[in-house]
């Protein structure tokens, strides 16, 4: 965690490592390097969702190496899987059942979409994971993609404040 002071004074390839575990879309993290200096967190907040507003369904794709299945805590260490452990932190991992229907829901998700299911973890039990699961599991294909980047704007968003304070 650094201070928005720090960061708008870090070197720029300082400050794209500090950003790197936010999203794996470089273009996102260089847009908000070039925008340095910012004023306040507000500022910065605004021009990184602005940045991600332009999201494609390929950078969904792309972006999608950086966050780990549902279910699946990490355990290799890296910035990334640090921040993807403490995001799933309310899915109770020794409740069996759940663990089983997150992995069968992961699968039929994965066959009827072709990628993994993702959703903002922080802020929901594993069980409200799981009825959003199967909730999403009706969307059309475009529904569905568009909701999957939304989720993962908050993500990254969430994770931009877990690495820059006030
Ligand atoms: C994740 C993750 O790593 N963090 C989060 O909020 N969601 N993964 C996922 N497949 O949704």
């Amino acid at each position: 965690m650094v201070t928005l002071n720090d960061f708008n004074q870090l070197e720029p390839t300082a400050a794209l490592t500090l950003l790197h575990p936010c999203v794996a879309l470089p273009a996102w993290s260089n847009a908000l390097v070039q925008g340095r200096p910012y004023p306040n967190r507000h500022a910065l907040l605004l021009a990184a969702s602005d940045a991600a507003s332009h999201w494609q369904p390929a950078d969904l794709n792309q972006a999608l190496s950086a966050h780990p299945r549902i279910g699946e805590k990490p355990a290799a260490s890296s910035a990334e899987n640090a921040l993807s452990r403490q995001e799933q932190a309310a899915v109770n991992d020794r409740d069996a059942a759940l663990a089983q229907a997150l992995r069968d829901g992961n699968a039929r998700y994965e066959a009827r979409f072709g990628r993994v299911f993702l959703i903002r973890a922080k802020g929901r039990s594993g069980g409200e994971i799981l009825q959003a699961l199967e909730q999403r599991l009706s969307n059309s294909d475009e529904q569905e993609t568009l909701e999957a980047l939304n989720q993962l704007r908050e993500i990254t968003l969430l994770r931009l404040q877990g690495v820059i304070s006030e």
